[in-house]
């Protein structure tokens, strides 16, 4: 298992629109493995395939929070929602590529989902919760859009400059 480095925004890549998986092949599980492996260490609650550069339709996810609760990773590949709730929710969320920078986003409160799993299989499931909106905020990324999109420009102009200025100050470092 690899611990891949992650993009931080702005960069090119986050901002493109994925492929999707079309056989579940060794190398699709190695590149499973690594994003969990990437997610725990960050540490993160979810990642997506192209925040480590990988241009393809694959996101991890754990949003399994309580002490002493087993953990749940979750691999999904080519994730699709497929229903909505009316109900809206608000969650002050972050991003591995945009470190430290956090803000309000609303999206539905709940959401039924379907995607290939590593087995082969198609898989659905409705999320609520914090693993609803962990769910639409990795697929946003594989669509190339970023929490910050969701912003006033001029918020999201301010993140995007303090994410310029870590940028230059790590390629010095
Ligand atoms: O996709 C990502 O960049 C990962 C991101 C997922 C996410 C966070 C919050 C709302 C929606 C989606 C993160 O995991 S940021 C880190 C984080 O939230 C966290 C880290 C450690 C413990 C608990 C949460
Ligand atoms: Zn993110």
């Amino acid at each position: 298992m690899t611990i891949r480095s992650i993009l931080i925004h702005p960069d090119p890549r986050l901002k493109k629109e994925a492929e999707p998986i079309t056989e579940v092949t060794d190398a699709v599980r190695l590149q499973a493995n690594d994003m969990l492996a990437t997610m725990y260490d960050a540490p993160g609650i979810g990642l997506a395939a192209p925040q480590i550069g990988v241009l393809n339709r694959m996101i991890v996810m754990d949003c399994v929070k309580e002490d002493g609760e087993a953990a749940r990773p979750m691999v999904l590949m080519n994730p699709e929602v497929i229903g909505i709730s009316e109900e809206l929710n608000t969650y002050e969320e972050g991003c591995l590529s945009i470190p430290e920078q956090y803000a309000d986003v609303e999206r539905p409160s709940e959401v039924d989902v379907r995607w290939l799993g590593l087995d082969g299989a198609l898989h659905e499931e409705h999320f609520t919760g914090l693993w609803a909106t962990c769910v639409q905020h990795e697929i946003d990324h594989l669509n190339g859009k970023l929490f910050i999109d969701y912003l006033r420009p001029l918020k999201r102009q301010m993140i995007t400059r303090k994410m310029q200025k870590l940028k230059r100050e790590k390629a010095r470092a």
